[in-house]
C-alpha cells in the first residue's frame, strides 16, 4: 500500500514537474516567426553563430519568438543580403560588408591592414565603431549584431615561401583584398566564398585568401596543401533586420535582442578564434598541411607592401565626405582598447 502510494505521487510530481517545463512555453510558442537568411553552407561560422543567437533567442523569450534558419543561399545569396531584408523577402539576414566595399565605408574601413590580431578583438572593435558613427548605410535596417572573421592568410596549392613564390598566382579573394594580392604580385580572382570550392577544384584559382578556419569548414585543405601566415586583414560581417519587423516586436523581445548585440559579437569572435586553432591542428595533423611562418624580416617586406593602402583610404572617403583619418584613429584605439581586455570567464563557447 505504501509503495503504491509512494509511487502515484512519485508520478503525480513528475506530471507537475514537466506541466511547469512546458506549459509556459508550448502556451506562447511561436507567437512570433522570423526568418534568418543566411550565403554560406551550414557548418560555417556564419552559420554556427546564427544557430546560436536563434536558441538563445528562442530561449530567452520562453519559446514566444520562433525562428527558421536558412543557411546556404536558400532564402538570399550574398550579393543580395541587404536588399532582401530591407525588402522583407528575410525579415533577418547576414552579411559579409566585404563584399560591398563602396556600400558600408565606415565599417569597412575594419579591413583595412590596421594589426587587427583577433576575430574577438575585430569584433568588438566593429561594434564600437558602428556604434560611435552610426553609418546611414544601416538607416533602412535595425543591425542585431556585428562580428569579424580571425586575419587572412595565403592558402594555396603550391609552396609560397617569399615574394617571388606568389608573382602572377591565381588566387581567390574577396573585396579590398584584391588590393592587397595586386600589391603582393598575386592575381586576384574575385567571388563570394560560395563560388570558391568550384574554382579550386577546377583550377581556375590556385588557392585563396581569407581566414583559414575554411580549411575545416569548406574541406580546403583537401586541396590547399599550404598555408602561409600572413595574418593580414580581418573581414567584417553585421547581421540586420527589416525595420517593421523591428518595429512591431513587442518590447520584451526586442530587450532580450538588445542584449545580445554584444554578447553575440563577443561570442562569435571568440569561437571564430578558437576553430581557427582547431582548423589549423586538423589541417597539419591530418591532411598533412604545411603551414610557413614567414620571418620578421620577409614579413616586415610583405607589410611593407601595403602601408599605401590606409593613406589611400583616408584620402578617397574624405573625397567622398567620411571623416576617413577620425574613423583609421578610431580603429587603433578601440583596437588598444580590446587588445587589453580578456573574454569574461563564464562566456562558454562551443
Ligand atoms: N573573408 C571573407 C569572409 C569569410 C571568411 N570565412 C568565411 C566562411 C564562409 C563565408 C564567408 C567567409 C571571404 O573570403 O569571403
Amino acid at each position: 500500500m505504501k509503495k503504491k502510494t509512494a509511487l502515484l505521487s512519485i508520478i503525480i510530481m513528475g506530471f507537475l514537474v514537466a506541466g511547469s517545463i512546458w506549459m509556459p512555453a508550448t502556451a506562447s510558442a511561436g507567437s512570433i516567426k522570423l526568418s534568418y537568411a543566411n550565403f554560406p553552407p551550414a557548418p560555417t561560422f556564419p552559420c554556427v553563430q546564427m544557430e546560436r543567437w536563434k536558441t538563445e533567442v528562442e530561449k530567452r523569450t520562453a519559446g514566444k519568438v520562433a525562428i527558421d534558419t536558412y543557411p546556404g543561399g536558400t532564402l538570399l545569396g550574398a550579393m543580395d543580403m541587404m536588399d532582401g531584408v530591407i525588402a522583407g523577402t528575410a525579415d533577418i539576414g547576414n552579411l559579409c560588408m566585404a563584399y560591398q566595399p563602396g556600400r558600408f565605408v565606415t565599417t569597412n574601413a575594419t579591413s583595412l591592414p590596421l594589426g587587427l590580431p583577433d576575430a574577438k578583438t575585430g569584433s568588438l572593435v566593429l561594434w564600437d565603431l558602428y556604434q560611435k558613427y552610426l553609418p546611414t548605410s544601416f538607416a533602412k535596417v535595425h543591425v542585431l549584431t556585428m562580428f569579424t572573421t580571425a586575419p587572412a592568410n595565403i592558402m594555396s596549392k603550391v609552396p609560397v615561401r617569399n615574394l617571388d613564390d606568389i608573382k602572377g598566382l591565381d588566387l581567390r579573394a574577396s573585396g579590398g583584398a584584391a588590393q592587397i594580392l595586386k600589391a603582393w604580385g598575386a592575381n586576384q580572382v574575385g567571388m563570394p566564398m560560395s563560388a570558391t570550392p568550384e574554382a579550386l577544384q577546377k583550377g581556375v584559382v590556385q588557392g585563396l585568401f581569407t581566414s583559414t578556419e575554411v580549411m575545416k569548414d569548406f574541406k580546403f585543405a583537401e586541396i590547399c596543401k599550404y598555408v602561409t601566415q600572413t595574418d593580414t586583414v580581418i573581414y567584417p560581417f553585421a547581421v540586420v533586420m527589416n525595420i517593421e519587423k523591428w518595429n512591431a516586436l513587442p518590447a520584451d523581445v526586442k530587450a532580450v535582442m538588445e542584449d545580445l548585440r554584444v554578447e553575440q559579437a563577443l561570442w562569435t569572435g571568440t569561437y571564430m578564434d578558437n576553430h581557427v586553432k582547431d582548423a589549423n591542428a586538423w589541417s597539419e595533423k591530418n591532411q598533412g598541411v604545411e603551414f610557413i611562418r614567414l620571418s620578421p624580416d620577409e614579413k616586415a617586406n610583405w607589410d611593407a607592401k601595403l602601408t599605401f593602402m590606409t593613406e589611400n583610404w583616408i584620402t578617397s572617403a574624405t573625397g567622398k565626405g567620411y571623416p576617413g583619418e577620425a574613423i583609421v584613429n578610431d580603429i587603433r584605439a578601440f583596437t588598444k582598447k580590446h587588445s587589453a581586455i580578456k573574454s569574461p570567464g563564464n562566456l562558454t563557447v562551443q
